[in-house]
């Protein structure tokens, strides 16, 4: 579904343009408070994280539309799936939730690693981007408590360039804004200076025919994704990406959201407007023959 409005407009390309931008005041602060709430128990209880890239000092959990009912109203905002699918539109039908993931960056953290997220994925270097991140602070994120930093224009053709040509800039914000960054984007967590921990939220939408960081299918089984709205059950998989992708016995995974997709089903096509058009001239030409 693509988003006409010239607020989407203005961001993505803002977005196209720098390789990042900051949102104000997407949703409301007592909203990002409530959902803050709703995970401290799993911040309490998640171990640190093991790894250099993930960082020893930080904690990280993912299946955030599993644990706060609140999480949905970000990961589903009307404004961020506008940009989003403005910006990964030219490389695939259906954009997909490619995680959600709290990350708590506890004090005397270092800096993490600058890295573009989207290597996580061997493709082209610089033409495609295959992927939109969205970072939701918890609490206040500042430049002293390990805000994530953003490299402005290293993206795109710029990630084959041997030299950064931009010095970084710390994400400062408030709860209820946003940093959203392309794929392609250098980036990290930023060094925790202070004695508070730094909480916040990765959410992030890939192109709908990539094999998606977060395993969507187990962290949002049939039972759970039922009770989503039929655009986030789409988001998490429950849709196919045209022709034929993430199908269930040949037909649309939502199905398995209802009572049916117990007994056996006909493989129905699921094909592109100019698929399609090939298809039936061939099968017409067999008819006639
Ligand atoms: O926590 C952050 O600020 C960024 C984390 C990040 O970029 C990552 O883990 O890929
Ligand atoms: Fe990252």
């Amino acid at each position: 579904m693509i988003r006409f409005s010239s607020t989407v407009d203005r961001w993505a390309a803002r977005l196209r343009r720098d390789g990042y931008c900051i949102i104000p005041d997407l949703l409301p602060r007592d909203e990002i408070a409530a959902l803050d709430a709703d995970l401290d128990g799993a911040f309490a209880e998640t171990p640190f994280c093991q790894g250099g890239f993930y960082g020893e000092t930080t904690k990280r959990f993912g299946r955030l539309l599993a644990r706060s009912a609140h999480a949905a109203s970000l990961v589903e905002h009307d404004l961020v799936l506008g940009i989003v699918e403005r910006i990964l539109a030219p490389w695939c039908d259906r954009i997909q939730l490619n995680v959600t993931q709290a990350i708590a960056v506890h004090p005397g953290a270092p800096a993490q690693m600058p890295h573009r997220d989207q290597d996580m994925w061997r493709g082209a270097i610089g033409e495609i981007e295959y992927l939109v991140n969205v970072i939701w602070p918890l609490r206040a994120f500042t430049a002293e408590n390990g805000a994530t930093t953003i490299w402005p224009n290293s993206h795109g053709a710029a990630a084959l360039e041997p030299e950064l040509k931009s010095a970084p800039v710390a994400a400062a914000m408030p709860p209820g804004a946003a940093l959203l960054f392309l794929g392609s984007t250098l980036h990290g967590a930023g060094a925790n200076r202070t004695d508070e921990v730094r909480r916040g939220l990765v959410v992030g939408y890939a192109l709908g025919w990539l094999k998606p960081y977060e395993n969507q299918w187990l962290a949002y089984p049939p039972d759970v994704a039922r009770h989503f709205s039929p655009e986030l059950a789409g988001l998490v998989g429950y849709r196919q990406h045209r022709p034929n992708l993430g199908n269930y016995e040949g037909q649309c995974p939502s199905i398995l959201l209802g009572d049916a997709g117990q007994e056996p089903l006909p493989a129905i096509d699921a094909l592109r407007p100019d698929q399609q058009v090939l298809i039936a001239d061939f099968v017409e030409a067999q008819r006639r023959a």
